[in-house]
């Protein structure tokens, strides 16, 4: 990142920060130790694994709820990156995070899978909570700053901060799906939210298909230009004079004349740290956990694995039917195949979440009851969160992972079995609706809703020759190591710093390129 510079000044007051990243959830949970005395330990979880190395490297603070409800905590200093947490009511949280995000914008960006909710309360809070986190990203950006929103429960935060800061580069990367205009017609703040997300300068998706489904919706329902992945923003200033100064403004003059703020909205696919992930494979003890694990198993020919946290859109119940079809159709038994599923538990206080964990345990004790024998379990079901070496253990013992998404934004369960296999073995079966089918070219990619398909194809990663799942394992592991979280958020932090390549000599407006300093 050649513009950023880190913490421009020192101090406890008035420290400001040259990258800042925004999300809901900071990177760390509060820990009560026996004794009552206080820590923070960073969690796990996809986003965070994907910019810790980002912000460690830029010197950067980040901003965020802190994971426990109606306290004030001052910001401090965790492995390197600055904290600054953001104070949630609980009844906030039920309404911004629990209601609006997970109960309105969750189920309709997965393509309704579930009915979203939509209630006028949720979203009033929905506005105050972004304009509360647009106000700490303020306070703290340095001049000419960057900042780095995530995710869609903060989808206001660029154009509040923009209108607080118009001297900011703001980026936007949005982790789930972006639905087509068809479904995202039915948000009765559809407008609003387009609108929050134009203040950035660049706004990430995880696959093209999202990017066009956005930009698809800003031309209906704004009626702006967009060419490729540009859209001309219309500036609403008065004049040269009045633009912002800096390097945000990415100003230019279109062929019409019209003064415009030139957006970008393009996929840039998000990855995991694959080599930290292989490393840890390579590790003796955890290589001796999978042998472990297997034994465990009673030692059966084949290890299929699930690890989802428990959502809908993961479509563990469609892995369940397949599997409990194969063993009724006799074409798999339980001495031979046995299936894990890890469940890590999820947004447990919404209603959805709540029917579908005791739907799929039902499902778990119906398949175990008909099939399972004394020695031989059918389904090894799991509802724990564990600690990243056993996810790694298990990842290696695995001789099929099912990733059976019904819609997914990326899916880096998927990523990370592939890096843990240095062996070049194992088969992954991979859903066409997460996002990581659009690389992972080479996994058995199957259609979650076709269970006679999923069957086969079941049954073809079962009994495929060693040759092939080598030929295959390898080509997948070439494209995730390649493609690593790194690689990911340089590529977006370059596109957001850098500019694009649309802006010549003579279209870029002359507060830009006066702001730029560069005369280009
Ligand atoms: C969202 C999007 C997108 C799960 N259980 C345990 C555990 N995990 C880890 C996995 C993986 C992460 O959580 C889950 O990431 P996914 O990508 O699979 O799914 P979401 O949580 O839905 O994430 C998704 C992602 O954002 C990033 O942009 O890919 O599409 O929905 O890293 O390993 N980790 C540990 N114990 C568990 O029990 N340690």
């Amino acid at each position: 990142m050649s513009n950023t510079t880190a913490k421009a000044t020192e101090g406890a007051e008035n420290e400001v920060y040259g990258l800042v990243i925004v999300s809901n959830r900071l990177p760390v949970d509060h820990q009560t130790d026996d004794d009552g005395t206080t820590s923070w330990r960073t969690s796990p979880g996809g986003l965070v694994t994907a910019l810790e190395p980002v912000m460690r490297e830029n010197d950067g603070a980040w901003v965020g709820w802190p994971g426990v409800a109606d306290q004030d905590i001052e910001p401090f200093d965790n492995d390197g990156i600055r904290i600054i947490p953001v104070r949630l009511s609980a009844q906030e949280l039920e309404e911004y995070y629990e209601g609006f995000s997970n109960d309105t914008l969750w189920p309709l960006y997965h393509d309704v899978i579930a009915p979203p909710t939509y209630h006028r309360e949720w979203w009033e809070s929905y506005v105050d909570v972004n304009r509360r986190f647009a106000a700490a990203a303020a306070e703290i950006a340095s001049p000419g700053g960057v900042v780095w929103v995530q995710d869609y429960q903060l989808q206001l935060v660029p154009r509040l901060l923009r209108e607080l800061r118009p001297d900011l580069v703001i980026g936007f990367f949005n982790h789930i799906p972006f639905p087509a205009y068809g479904i995202y017609s039915q948000l009765p703040w559809r407008t609003q939210i387009i609108q929050g997300l134009l203040g950035a300068d660049v706004i990430g998706f995880q696959r093209p298909a999202d990017a066009g489904n956005f930009s698809r919706a800003v031309r209906r329902l704004l009626g702006y230009n967009t060419h490729g992945t540009f859209i001309d923003v219309p500036v609403s200033s008065d004049g040269p004079d009045t633009l912002p100064s800096g390097v945000a403004a990415r100003v230019m003059t279109t062929r019409r004349g019209d003064v415009v703020r030139s957006v970008v909205a393009k996929h840039f696919p998000i990855s995991i740290d694959s080599q930290s992930y292989e490393e840890m494979a390579r590790r003796p003890d955890i290589q001796a956990r999978a042998r472990q694990i297997r034994e465990d198993l009673g030692n059966p020919k084949t290890i299929m694995l699930g690890v989802d946290r428990l959502d809908y859109t993961k479509g563990i119940g469609h892995r369940l039917k397949a599997f409990g079809e194969l063993l009724a159709e006799d074409r798999i038994s339980v001495e031979d195949v046995t299936l894990v599923q890890v469940a890590s538990p999820s947004r447990e206080r919404v209603e959805t979440y709540r029917l579908l964990r005791d739907e799929i345990e039902l499902t778990v004790g119906r398949i175990n009851g008909d099939f399972s024998t004394i020695s031989h379990q059918a389904i090894n079901y799991l509802h724990h969160g564990y600690p990243r070496e056993e996810m790694v253990a298990l990842y290696l013992a695995a001789d099929v992972m099912l990733v059976t998404a019904l819609r997914d934004g990326m899916n880096l369960v998927a990523k990370e079995y592939v890096a843990v296999r240095y062996d070049n073995d194992g088969v992954l079966i991979l859903s066409e609706f997460a996002g990581a089918s659009d690389e992972l070219k080479q996994a058995l990619l199957i259609n979650p809703h076709d269970i006679d398909g999923l069957k086969d194809t079941i049954m073809r990663a079962v009994e495929m020759p060693r040759a092939e799942r080598v030929r295959r394992m390898r080509a997948l592991r070439k494209r995730v190591l390649e493609n690593d979280v790194a690689k990911w958020s340089e590529s977006f932090l370059d596109t957001l710093v850098n500019g694009s390549a649309r802006f010549t000599s003579s279209n870029v407006h002359p507060a830009t390129r006066t702001a730029r300093g560069d005369g280009s």
